[in-house]
């Protein structure tokens, strides 16, 4: 019988290999040189490791390709041999696991951020891993396994990547303590988002050791019912003598899998520092067990990079906010054809602080190039807001462009009973991963009855079952119509909605505030409505969230419903108002220029920071004046909303990307002094920490003094700060460094400078940096720019 991975994964647990990488190490092989290039040059090593796990039982070898894709193999010039390493990798598996076992073609990350917090395109992320996944499959692979992901957009690119070869997919990513990837996505998030995919397993890799992977194994299982994967590390690696030791024994890890099987786990491997002991242990009793099958989650689910929101199938309504659309927005519709998009993150923040669980995004302006200003609307309110998003266009390429530039996974709006919408939309959102929203009207327009939307809605859901998605990704809108122009549309919208629920099981949508057109006080009509519409059962609503009465009606709904434990959610809301329901929404404090300042660093707003900078040169402020009460305090409060896990890499990133712009218009304002040089001075961040815009603030400042600075950027190895220092002739060496990992590795760069013989000051600056710790290593205390640059003429004998 042929091998079919996904029959058989349906029928028993299996087990994987462990480690590659650490086995190697232990059997002798050098660390340097590239990992994968191992394949072609030293093949029965590989064997000999895969034959390991073969005979500890593994049903499954993954092959050594972790980093043989185009961008990492461009690091050792072997981009020209791809498919040659990945052949003879899948090669090499096979050799050892026979016909009868599975071959894993494994897939790593490419180590660079997909736009717009890196600046490769969505489009290169899916070549790059299109290549590999070909490869992979021309080798013979049968699965291809996605592992150590870090960053959801990637792994994305990367599922939709290998969907294309036909082959099973696996994807897993990897955790940390604060139970989310090292770029903010929690694994529930993670699990909607591959889910949605189509893969045939997802979980997680590396990690916490297996008690940290139990942990997070149980929150991908409250939201999906797919098989799960569980590879954990041999427990966190710790330094004994000069040896990195992995400290879980294969006994403790292998009295993990009953409780990992009852969790959902169908798949049990281990990754760094696990051994074909461990593995053999730990597949005893695994592959022996019968699980039960997996549970049906019948809920709707989407995700952002950062949060996930799950509704219909008896859970609380949810609402979706509507405020970016241009419809009747003269100064949105202006700025969007303007290709601005300070409105929409101003909309992003302000809906998810009035208590939006998705946003509904629409660029929808005649004349313009929608597909850009889609992705250019999606990446803004990805910046400024945690939540799901719902593209909402009339365009495919404009929904397609969206669903490229996403964190997560969305609700396309909309489809509707019409062919033409059906056979456009449905194939992006299975090939996407997205839910869709489906119009109960068609060719021939809006039924009248309920019985009539209820049949649209049954077309809707055969079409997309046809593409294989799943009932629970289809969410219907039983459409509001103006009530003013016949009374009898609420009642029948109303009855619809109830039918969609018990008739079909499907999740139900409603934009509320079309019923109130052409009356007086919509705002009554709409609550109304809206709590009409929760009491049949509605799952969502595209509603206004910005008006408190509104929302009032809707907590009230959801607590008069009985979807609110102990009335919890209502009483927090009043609590929080005062207990006064008919307070009026708070006008809004003019904000000063400094406070706007902040705000733009905060919010990452690289659009408007240069304007804001303008304007405060033109009020004549210093431009240290800016950087220290604006710039740096901003960057602060980004810090400490990084602390407090608020805010994830993406938006410091993006803060930093608005202060660099900043600080490019400053750096116009301090221009060099002419004369000669008051000395010559080599500025560096340190190896291993990549924080440089404190350090570039110390050179533009010691510029504009007279100094002659060398900058050497910033990860900058110790070799290369002493050769320079020496070749250079300067007078002074300034380091920069921002992490308790990075400090030491000033003290490391001047003892080589001490042991090259140079006579050279130094002078050490950066967060973390304390005068005792300057003291200590032998160097002068840098503090903050200005006192640097006096300690600095000083050093230099200059007045
Ligand atoms: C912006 C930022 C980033 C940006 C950096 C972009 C860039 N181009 O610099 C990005 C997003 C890339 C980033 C990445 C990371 N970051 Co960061 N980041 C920050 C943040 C928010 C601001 C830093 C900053 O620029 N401050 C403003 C500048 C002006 O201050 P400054 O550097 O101290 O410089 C002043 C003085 O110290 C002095 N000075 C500085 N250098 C020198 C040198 C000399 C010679 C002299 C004389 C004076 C001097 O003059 C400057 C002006 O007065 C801080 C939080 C914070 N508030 O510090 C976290 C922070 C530094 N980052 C942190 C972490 C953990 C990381 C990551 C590891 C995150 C991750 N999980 O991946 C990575 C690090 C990757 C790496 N290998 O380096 C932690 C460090 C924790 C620690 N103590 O070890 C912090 C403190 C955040 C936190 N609260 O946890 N980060």
């Amino acid at each position: 019988m042929p091998r079919d991975f996904r029959r058989t994964l349906k029928k028993r647990p299996l087990l994987f290999d462990g480690a590659t990488g650490t086995m190697l190490q232990k059997m002798g092989l050098k660390a340097g040189g590239c990992p994968d290039e191992l394949n072609l040059t030293n093949p029965e090593l590989l064997k000999k490791v895969h034959a390991l796990y073969v005979e500890a039982g593994s049903d499954v070898i993954t092959t050594n390709t972790f980093g043989a894709n185009r961008v990492k193999l461009k690091e050792y010039g072997l981009e020209k041999k791809l498919t040659e390493i990945n052949t003879a990798a899948v090669k090499n598996a096979r050799e050892a696991i026979g016909k009868s076992g599975f071959v894993a073609g494994c897939i790593g990350p490419t180590g660079r951020f997909i736009e717009p917090v890196g600046d490769m395109t969505f489009d290169e992320a899916t070549d790059v891993f299109t290549e590999q996944a070909e490869a992979l499959k021309k080798g013979g692979a049968d699965l291809i396994i996605i592992e150590t992901m870090m960053d959801i957009k990637e792994i994305r690119a990367a599922i939709i990547a290998s969907n294309t070869t036909g082959l099973p997919v696996v994807a897993t990513m990897t955790f940390d303590k604060t139970m989310r990837t090292v770029l903010g996505t929690p694994p529930e998030a993670f699990a909607i988002i591959a889910d949605s995919l189509g893969v045939s397993a997802l979980g997680a890799n590396c990690s916490l050791g297996i008690e940290g992977i139990y942990k997070v194994i149980k929150k991908m299982r409250s939201v999906t019912d797919l098989p799960l994967i569980a590879q954990p590390n041999a427990g966190m690696p710790v330094l004994k003598g000069k040896e990195t030791v992995f400290p879980s024994t294969p006994d403790e890890m292998a009295d993990y899998a009953p409780k990992l099987a009852a969790e959902g786990v169908r798949i049990l491997g281990g990754c760094c520092g696990t051994t074909p002991e461990h593995i053999k242990k730990m597949g005893g009793e695994f592959k022996s067990l019968k699980p039960e099958p997996l549970k049906k989650q019948g809920f709707t689910s989407l995700a952002g990079r950062t949060s996930f929101i799950v509704f219909g199938d008896g859970l609380p309504p949810v609402t979706i906010g509507e405020r970016i659309n241009p419809t009747g927005r003269k100064e949105l519709a202006q700025e969007i054809k303007e290709g601005k998009t300070l409105i929409i993150r101003k909309e992003a923040r302000e809906q998810e602080d009035s208590g939006a669980h998705a946003l509904d995004v629409n660029v929808g302006v005649p004349g313009i190039d929608e597909k850009s200003a889609m992705k250019r609307a999606v990446f803004s309110v990805n910046e400024n807001s945690r939540l799901p998003i719902v593209i909402d266009s009339s365009s495919a390429a404009a929904i397609e462009a969206g669903l490229k530039a996403i964190d997560g996974k969305p609700l396309i709006n909309s489809v509707s009973g019409e062919e033409k919408k059906l056979s456009t939309i449905l194939p992006l959102a299975k090939k996407y991963g997205a839910a869709v929203l489906g119009l109960t009207l068609d060719d021939k327009g809006i039924p009248e009855t309920a019985e009539g939307r209820v049949r649209i809605a049954e077309k809707i859901l055969k079409a997309a079952a046809g593409l294989g998605i799943k009932k629970e990704d289809i969410v219907i809108d039983c459409l509001a119509l103006t009530v003013s122009a016949d009374q009898k549309n609420a009642g029948e919208t109303l009855r619809a909605i109830r039918l969609v629920k018990e008739k079909l099981g499907l999740s139900t949508v409603l934009g509320v505030s079309n019923i109130s057109f052409g009356l007086p006080s919509r705002e009554t009509v709409n609550s109304a409505f809206l709590a009409m519409a929760i009491s049949e059962g509605l799952s969502s609503a595209i509603v206004n969230v910005k008006n408190p009465s509104l929302m009032d009606a809707y907590h009230a709904s959801v607590l008069l419903c009985g979807h609110d434990a102990r009335g919890e959610r209502f009483i927090t809301r009043f609590r929080e108002r005062g207990m006064d329901a008919a307070v009026k929404p708070e006008r809004e404090k003019p904000r000063g220029l400094k406070e706007r300042l902040v705000d733009a660093v905060v919010n990452g707003n690289e659009e408007n920071i240069t304007a804001l900078v303008e304007e405060a040169l033109k009020q004549g402020w210093n431009p240290l004046k800016i950087s220290n009460d604006c710039l740096i305090p901003g960057l602060d409060e980004v810090g400490r909303l990084f602390a407090c896990n608020r805010y994830f890499l993406p938006q410091v990133i993006s803060s930093a990307d608005a202060v660099k712009k900043a600080y490019e218009r400053l750096k116009k304002e301090l221009k060099g002094k002419k004369g000669p040089a008051l000395g010559k001075v080599i500025m560096a961040t340190v190896e291993g920490d990549i924080h440089d815009i404190g350090k570039n603030i110390v050179s533009s400042l010691l510029e504009n003094h007279g100094f002659e600075v060398i900058d050497l950027g910033k990860n900058v190895p110790a070799e290369r700060i002493v050769n320079e220092a020496k070749t250079k002739k300067a007078d002074i060496v300034g380091l920069s460094a921002l992490m308790t990992t990075t400090v030491m590795e000033m003290d490391n760069v001047i003892k080589k400078l001490k042991k090259s013989g140079i006579r050279v000051k130094t002078i050490v600056g950066g967060a973390v940096v304390t005068p005792e710790f300057a003291k200590k290593i032998g160097a002068e205390y840098g503090g903050e720019a200005t006192e640097a640059v006096k300690k600095m003429k000083r050093l230099v004998g200059a007045k």
